[in-house]
């Protein structure tokens, strides 16, 4: 019974530490995109008045929106259109036409950050307005609803 269960303990060690070190792109883009929308969401609220206007958070959330911005692109490798995701195929058919959406999100967000850097919540407005555009094109013609 002992070895039993002393194998059922290595078992489960190796098969917990391996599920936690092995790459897996759907989850890495996935949470990639959940910081983005946390961050994103934050500058929406206080743009549209849902939230009070803290411009040290506002800078805050744009430089981490910036910056992870420039992060999903290598969570669509070659395989991963397979599995627990609503990217649709059309990305790896055309990865030049997703790549360009990517940096044109990428421009606007660099944007988002500059102008929030400066503390103009008018001018942030618009430009969250722009960012979120760039979002929605992507997600119209490459992800199921
Ligand atoms: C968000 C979010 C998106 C975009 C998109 C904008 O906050 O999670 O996917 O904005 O809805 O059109």
């Amino acid at each position: 019974m002992r070895k039993f269960q002393v194998l059922f303990l290595l078992v489960s060690i190796l098969s917990s530490s391996f599920a936690f070190s092995k790459p897996d792109p759907i989850k890495y883009r996935k949470s990639v995109y959940q910081i983005m929308g946390w961050h994103f969401g934050i500058m929406a609220a206080m743009a549209k008045g849902k939230k009070g206007y803290d411009r040290d958070v506002f800078m805050r959330s744009a430089a981490i929106l910036r910056f992870v911005s420039n992060l999903p692109l290598e969570g669509f490798p070659v395989g991963s259109e397979k599995g627990n995701t609503k990217a649709k195929p059309e990305i790896w058919l055309d990865m030049k036409d997703f790549e360009e959406k990517m940096l044109q999100m990428q421009q606007e967000v660099s944007v988002l950050e500059e102008i929030a850097n400066i503390g103009d919540l008018r001018k942030a407005k618009k430009q969250i307005g722009k960012v979120g555009r760039s979002c929605k094109s992507c997600h119209d013609k490459y992800k199921t609803k």
